[in-house]
């Protein structure tokens, strides 16, 4: 079976993406979902749930010495509304799901990607991705609560969506 995290290079790759309170605000959640369906991504996880301080933390360790990691962390935590949390699967998608995001300030990101038709400041970009391998294996384990919370699951469009020949 495959890893709860995937295997990052293959058909089997696994990505953490995330709605982010704004954008579950915003009634944004099943035009982000749609946008990884149709490219013909396949959803192996999905929760609604608002993080705990701790988990917030602990996904953003990274950025703790910014300035703006104080009011991150508040916003993703403060329970005015929930984060949508999600694995996905397929080819390249940790890289193809960085780029359907767009830049992280959506005043960058092209017109065509999540945060670039969306949203317009960085403070609210409505979405997250993991950013390498390294990070969807963190974010996907540090999320998800193993094997009885992401699915291994064949869809019948495989055969019409993936063809490296
Ligand atoms: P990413 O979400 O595109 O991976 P990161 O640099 O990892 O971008 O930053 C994580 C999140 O922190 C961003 O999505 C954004 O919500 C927030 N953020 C990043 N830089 C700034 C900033 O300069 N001001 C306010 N918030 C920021
Ligand atoms: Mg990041």
């Amino acid at each position: 079976t495959t890893p709860i995290y995937g295997v990052p290079g293959t058909a089997k790759e696994r990505t953490f993406i995330a709605v982010k309170p704004d954008g579950v605000q915003r009634g944004l959640v099943a035009e982000i979902i749609a946008r990884f369906e149709r490219r013909g991504y396949k959803l192996v996880g999905l929760k609604l749930l608002v993080p705990s301080v701790g988990l917030a933390k602990e996904h953003y360790a990274d950025l703790s010495s910014k300035p703006f990691f104080k009011s991150l962390v508040e916003y993703m935590t403060n329970g005015k509304a929930p984060v949508v949390g999600m694995v996905w699967e397929g080819p390249s998608v940790i890289k193809q799901g960085r780029v359907m995001l767009g830049a992280t300030d959506p005043k960058a990101a092209g017109p065509g990607t999540i945060r670039g038709d969306l949203c317009l400041s960085i403070g609210r970009n409505i979405c997250h991705g993991s950013d390498s391998a390294e990070s969807a294996m963190k974010e996907i384990s540090l999320w998800f609560g193993g094997r009885g919370e992401i699915v291994d699951w064949t869809s019948n469009n495989e055969e019409w969506v993936v063809s490296d020949n």
